[in-house]
């Protein structure tokens, strides 16, 4: 069990590390910087380790004071380990700033005189309001698979006699569980009472075991009600499924502390818990239990005004181009967009759009945010092409607009409406509804020697018509543009206002 899990918890640990070392400040500090050079937009998936903090050891001392040279045992217990919760915080509008390594703090040691130690603090992750927080499975840490094989013995019905020759990994687990009074560990080992302490420390186990499990779903960490995964943080599946996942749809009240990820682990017991009648100077304490380690996927859709839809190679960054100061890529193949592309557009108090060439330079007095989203092909929502990857999108955004491509390869436009139509409704019923524009792109390779003016009228005429019929009773105005050009584009900035913000 434990031996099984070696790769994964050696990154973590690696992690855990660095997360201790006093110069992680400067490498993590470089490291954001780099990413929020390079997330120059935003970030909106993000992959994470979460390591919450292990409980403290417990002590093993004996009271001392004047005239009392063999007081009784005095070791306090471990404090606890901090746990890793996550917020929604409506300032934020990207993951960008979320560490890739939350890493609560681990709890102190006990002490002698009855000193107990103290509780690791908690780390929080702030993520944007509208991230889907979803767990990739449970991971083995350091701690806990150095306990694994020993536990496991423990708990067994036969126990395997354990000896440093014949047995070294056991002997070695059982180390991890154990905390003795100096030079006393083999003589523990040999005790008749070293039985009664594992019988408390089975019992310790169990009631915790109980307590987790009695827990209301409500109450349990991601990582206890997640699958375990074998997985290597650097290499494991993005899209893999341990059972857990949640939206962090509205901002985290204030007074609670925001979903639990992961628990801490507890502090061990000090030597007074193994006191005996028979045996009153206990040489064992216990070490914290590790804290709960796993994977997460952060994924943050961005809410717009209007999200531009279309089969691939339509013009939809393009025409995001035009339309706000967006730097999209633009390609003359398909799938040039593999993620959203977000772009504001402006208008100053006149409803004059304020990023066309040549417009005088107003206060802006409004702002539509626009996404440019991937490429849709037929069966997107059977997962096809980048499938869900784009659809899931569109879910954000108020309006939809539908970029159609107009040039003479594209004889019927209108089939591309009714494409895009199903697999919006496929994916999720009424989606289609949000559709309020048809932008007829490329208009401009249309009327010239190929194509005379007269079939290129009738051509729209055409697709206005087939538009009218699909989304009957509802008006869906049809634009030609021609976004390269940036030719008529003035009508669909304002068709979007009217859309969004309808004059009275
Ligand atoms: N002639 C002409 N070409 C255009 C027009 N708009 C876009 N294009 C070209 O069409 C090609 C595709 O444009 P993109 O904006 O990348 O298309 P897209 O819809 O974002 O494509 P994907 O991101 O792959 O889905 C590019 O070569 C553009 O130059 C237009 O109005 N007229
Ligand atoms: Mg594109």
């Amino acid at each position: 069990m434990g031996s099984a899990g070696a790769a994964p918890w050696r990154t973590l640990a690696r992690v855990a590390r660095m997360s201790t070392a006093a110069d992680t400040d400067a490498a993590r500090r470089k490291a954001d910087a780099f990413r929020n050079r390079k997330a120059r937009h935003f970030v909106d998936q993000l992959v994470l380790a979460v390591q919450a903090g292990h409980g403290g050891d417990g002590c093993v001392a004996f009271h001392r004071e004047k005239f009392v040279q063999m007081g009784p045992a005095g070791g306090g217990n471990g404090g606890a380990g901090g746990s890793v919760f996550v917020r929604a915080d409506p300032t934020l509008h990207s993951l960008a700033r979320v560490h890739k390594q939350a890493v609560a703090k681990n709890g102190t040691h006990g002490r002698g005189d009855w000193l107990h130690g103290r509780a690791g603090a908690d780390y929080t992750i702030h993520v944007p309001v509208g991230t889907t927080v979803r767990s990739l499975g449970r991971t083995w840490n350091e701690r806990e698979a150095a306990r694994a094989d020993y536990l496991a013995d423990l708990f067994a019905p036969r126990r395997t006699p354990i000896d440093v020759e014949e047995t070294p990994a056991l002997w070695a687990s059982r180390s991890a569980v154990w905390r003795h009074f100096p030079r006393y560990e083999d003589e523990n080992y040999a005790r008749s009472h070293f039985a009664s302490a594992e019988d408390k420390l089975r019992q310790e186990l169990g009631a915790q075991h109980k307590i987790e499990r009695a827990r209301p779903a409500a109450q349990r960490s991601a990582a206890s009600l997640s699958a375990r995964t074998e997985e290597d943080p650097s290499t494991v599946d993005t899209a893999a499924d341990a059972g857990w996942a949640i939206d962090l749809a509205q901002p985290t009240p204030p007074d609670t502390p925001g979903v639990l990820l992961a628990r801490g682990g507890s502090g061990g017991l000090g030597n007074p818990h193994f006191v005996l009648d028979q045996y009153r100077s206990p040489k064992v304490a216990t070490r914290g239990t590790p804290g709960e380690s796993l994977l997460v996927a952060l994924e943050y859709k961005q809410p717009s005004d209007v999200g531009l839809v279309g089969l691939p190679n339509a013009g939809k960054s393009t025409l995001l181009r035009c339309l706000s100061r967006a730097d999209a890529e633009v390609g003359a193949y398909s799938f040039t967009t593999l993620r959203p592309n977000l772009g504001v557009m402006r208008l100053d108090e006149r409803g004059r759009h304020l990023d066309a060439p040549g417009a005088a330079p107003q206060p802006e007095a409004a702002r539509l945010t626009l996404a440019d989203l991937p490429g849709l092909v037929r069966d997107a929502a059977q997962n096809r092409g980048l499938g869900h990857d784009f659809l899931r999108h569109i879910e954000r955004c108020g309006l939809l607009v539908c970029v159609v491509d107009m040039g003479p390869t594209n004889p019927l436009p209108s089939q591309d409406v009714g494409t895009l139509v199903r697999e919006l409704e496929a994916y999720r019923p009424g989606l289609s509804q949000r559709i309020a524009l048809v932008v007829a792109n490329k208009a401009d390779l249309l009327g010239g020697d190929a194509v005379p003016v007269a079939d290129a009228r009738a051509k729209l005429a055409r697709l206005q018509a087939d538009v009218d019929l699909l989304f009957a009773p509802r008006a869906v105005p049809v634009v030609p543009v021609a976004a390269k050009w940036r030719q008529n584009v003035e009508r669909v900035v304002q068709t979007l206002r009217a859309l969004v913000n309808p004059p009275p």
